[in-house]
């Protein structure tokens, strides 16, 4: 593995880390275009999991034993990493989730429940992944405020002159969007909305999920007030994620789970709340799994953000290229470079579940459906689109080879 920064990434060396370019998989290696459902995880990752489940396991912030000690070490250390990742003020604005999802959820309950109401606007884009819209639009309705999308246009960019609008709606109370698409790849100007919603006294949301692993995050540069991201699509265990958010609004939450370790002292008439972090994280967490994502940042690091994005770069323009040469091929989404690792298409009258099936017989495994984005595909007028992922493994051969299965999706179908 890379130990330094550099500016250009050697994915061919990089695979070696990943057991599973070595294998076949129905005899053939697998070109794993899926990576912003899920990457890979290189053994850095695993071998450092294993040995602190065998070594220093025990339950966190509750032993007064060396295990206890040594497990609690490991798992704030992951809070610290993922604090510097993000460049974070404090590792007490970060708090350890299941998932993106759950971090979303959760400021949606915690702060949209007491901060919402009749007048107010919850304002989000129409290229929302659903795990950025339906919390709020769920959380609009139970309080009475109004639900209003940022609309996008046909290169799947969002249309800003639509905020006045949108600010002549009502009271704008929060904002959320994605840093970046995860069905077109948009790398959105969240920081000019940063700027907006504060302008109207709102909050702004940013679902880093497409981004964190492909981009340099920092929140204070962004200018957001809460920031969610998982572990999984950055080479980490599933099950665990981060929600950054300022303390003064985390302070003034309520929680969002409650049991254990998230109380300060209980008793028959009254509970109250336990520091933040600890405030937002009742039971037992992931613990290795919060360790093990602490890992995945040390190993996306040393292979340095920009080499991945620059990497990512040239796949997407190389795809995009070979796709544009294909007749019956369209591609949705903007151009290169406005856009990170990703790029969705459909092949002319081929359900895409039928190119993915076709390219899974030739190795090639890639991701169709809506993407858990139906209100993007109801604007891009389509049912679903056929996606391919890249990430720091991604070699251009896998390019080749996705195209090649593309020529086989139009032969076998006639198209
Ligand atoms: N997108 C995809 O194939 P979770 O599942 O909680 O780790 O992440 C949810 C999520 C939130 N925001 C964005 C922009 C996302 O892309 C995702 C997950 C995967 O596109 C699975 S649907």
């Amino acid at each position: 593995m890379a130990t330094t920064t550099s500016a250009k990434l050697d994915a061919l060396k990089l695979r070696a880390d990943f057991a599973v370019f070595d294998e076949l998989t129905n005899g053939k290696p697998v070109a794993y275009l899926d990576s912003a459902s899920s990457t890979q995880k290189p053994k850095q990752v695993l071998d450092a999991m294993r040995e602190f489940y065998e070594h220093s396991y025990a339950n966190v912030h509750r032993g007064v034993y060396t295990l206890a000690e040594r497990a609690t070490e490991g798992y704030e250390g992951a809070r610290e990493k993922v604090r510097a990742f993000i460049n974070a003020p404090s590792n007490r604005e970060v708090i350890f989730t299941r998932s993106a999802t759950e971090a979303l959820n959760l400021i949606a309950y915690s702060w949209g429940l007491e901060n919402l109401g009749p007048g107010d606007v919850v304002v989000i884009t129409e290229l929302e992944h659903h795990a950025n819209f339906v919390p709020w639009q769920f959380m609009a309705k139970k309080t009475g405020a109004q639900f209003a999308h940022i609309p996008i246009d046909d290169l799947g960019e969002l249309q800003l002159d639509s905020l006045d609008r949108i600010a002549a709606l009502g009271n704008v109370k929060v904002v959320a969007n994605n840093l970046v698409s995860n069905t077109l790849g948009t790398i959105n100007p969240v920081e000019k909305l940063a700027e907006w919603a504060h302008a109207q006294g709102a909050i702004m949301v940013v679902d880093a999920a497409q981004a964190a692993p492909h981009r340099r995050i920092d929140v204070q540069a962004l200018g957001c007030d809460f920031l969610a991201f998982s572990s999984h699509k950055i080479c980490g265990p599933s099950g665990v994620g981060a929600l950054w958010g300022k303390r003064e609004l985390l302070e003034e939450m309520q929680p969002f789970n409650l049991g254990g370790e998230m109380i300060r002292s209980v008793a028959l008439e009254r509970t109250s709340w336990n520091e933040l972090p600890y405030k937002f994280e009742a039971g037992t967490p992931a613990i290795a799994e919060a360790f093990g994502f602490g890992q995945a940042i040390d190993y996306v690091s040393s292979v340095g953000l920009e080499a991945i994005e620059a990497h990512e770069h040239e796949l997407v323009v190389q795809t995009m290229d070979r796709l544009a040469e294909i007749p019956g091929i369209r591609v949705f989404g903007p151009p290169a470079d406005r856009r990170t690792g990703i790029v969705s298409f459909e092949v002319a009258d081929v359900h895409p579940h039928d190119v993915a099936q076709i390219l899974n017989w030739e190795g090639v495994a890639v991701r169709a459906g809506h993407h858990c984005t139906q209100p993007l595909m109801t604007r891009l007028g389509v049912a679903a689109t056929t996606r391919a992922s890249f990430y720091l493994y991604t070699v251009p051969d896998d390019v080749v080879r996705l195209i090649a299965g593309l020529q086989k999706v139009k032969d076998t179908f006639g198209v």
